[in-house]
């Protein structure tokens, strides 16, 4: 008899954006294609994901990809039989049907809530708590985090390795490019912008192109592309369009698959993301990044941006932290970003160079899906 596989099902509900769907859905591939488990990822609306993922029918309320199940987690509630690991990403709260359902197996499931990334210190001491109980079902806290004592971050087996082969080929990099219709100069520096709306944008932009070096940003269709255009003068940019102010060429890009924006992030000298998914994908580009965090309420998430700031930067030379810092604090802000830019650019090979040892730190802990491996297999 075929040994039976643990059966996983992740809730997924898209607040807004990307990074819900992003990160479960990475979490789901990689538990089935590293874990062997079998995965039923349950999503309340398919269309974010059918932007990075264009095999989702957006219609079926079941279907199979890259090994995952992929539901539809419809409003009318259709009862299942509970899986052996439950996971509520981002404290989304599941179907009072399926409460019912954990609560009753004869051995009740492993309950996590995958919670939001954060450098904050308290994070160490909550990963891995009990939270509430339904019935007899207790959930547990699950963080990903920087630091030993976290759940680490999300990193495919042999994503460095990847990376580094094609930054390694030219050519690799020559055909990416040129099948997103980019023909790089070869004395232009690359930068990628995924950012929110951002009143910091024109002034960084007017630093690029009053610049003695060459700038050529790629900008995949999003939130940001009204300021873009403010700045340009123009109207309805979209995918393909391509503008030259001075030193500087600006592209707009469509979306791209999941995978091919990892191949973005690491075709780029320096990378501006958002929200979770993107900024972790960035650190593992191995490149300098500007991370424009995702705002919440009372400006919580400041504390979450120094948190990192401070940790990111502790080994980098006071002047080279200050500027990367400075020039961190001023893009959340919405400030003038010129001065910040020329003073980060004087401490390139310095940040270049961290951007590499941070990622092979980071890189040495253990991922996140191995790590809630690992969880159960503990609480077995
Ligand atoms: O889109 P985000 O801003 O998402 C989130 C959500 O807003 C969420 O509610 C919030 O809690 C969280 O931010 C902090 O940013 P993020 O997390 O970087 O997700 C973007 C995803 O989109 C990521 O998986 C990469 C992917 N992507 C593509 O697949 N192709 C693309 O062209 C681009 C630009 C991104």
């Amino acid at each position: 008899m075929p040994e039976m596989k643990t059966r996983w099902d992740i809730f997924c509900t898209v607040v807004d954006n990307y990074g819900d769907i992003g990160v479960t859905w990475r979490l789901a591939r990689q538990l089935v294609a590293e874990h062997g488990m079998a995965v039923r990822l349950w999503v309340d609306d398919l269309r974010a994901f059918e932007r990075m993922c264009p095999e989702i029918d957006i219609h079926a309320a079941q279907q199979c990809q890259l090994g995952v199940d992929v539901r539809h987690w419809a409003a009318d509630w259709q009862p299942v039989d509970a899986a052996d690991v439950v996971i509520a990403a981002f404290a989304c709260q599941l179907p009072g049907a399926y409460m019912e359902a954990m609560a009753e197996r004869e051995k009740p499931p492993l309950w996590m809530n995958l919670d939001y990334l954060s450098a904050e210190d308290w994070v160490i001491g909550c990963h891995g708590l009990p939270s509430v109980k339904y019935k007899q079902v207790q959930k547990f806290f699950f963080f990903p985090g920087f630091r030993k004592g976290t759940g680490g971050l999300l990193r495919e087996s042999g994503l460095l390795e990847r990376r580094l082969q094609f930054q390694q080929s030219p050519q690799a990099q020559q055909a990416f490019l040129q099948g997103l219709g980019v023909d790089r100069a070869p004395d232009a520096q690359l930068i990628s912008l995924f950012a929110y709306e951002n009143t910091a944008l024109e002034s960084w932009l007017d630093a690029m192109a009053s610049d003695s070096t060459p700038t050529h940003l790629l900008v995949p269709e999003g939130r940001i592309l009204g300021d873009v255009e403010r700045w340009l003068g123009v109207n309805g940019l979209e995918a393909g369009a391509l503008h030259v102010r001075g030193a500087l060429t600006v592209q707009v890009l469509p979306f791209v698959r999941q995978d091919q924006y990892d191949q973005l992030l690491w075709a780029c000298d320096f990378n501006a993301v958002r929200g979770e998914d993107s900024f972790v994908r960035a650190q593992w580009a191995g490149r300098p990044f500007l991370w424009h965090i995702y705002q919440q309420e009372e400006d919580v998430h400041l504390d979450k941006l120094e948190a990192f700031l401070s940790l990111y930067t502790k080994d980098l030379s006071e002047p080279a932290r200050a500027a990367i810092s400075g020039l961190w604090r001023a893009w959340n802000a919405g400030e003038k970003m010129a001065d910040h830019w020329q003073t980060t650019r004087k401490h390139w090979p310095e940040l270049e160079k961290h951007a590499q040892t941070w990622c092979l730190e980071q890189a040495s802990q253990t991922d996140l899906a191995t790590a809630l491996v690992q969880f159960y297999v503990n609480w077995l």
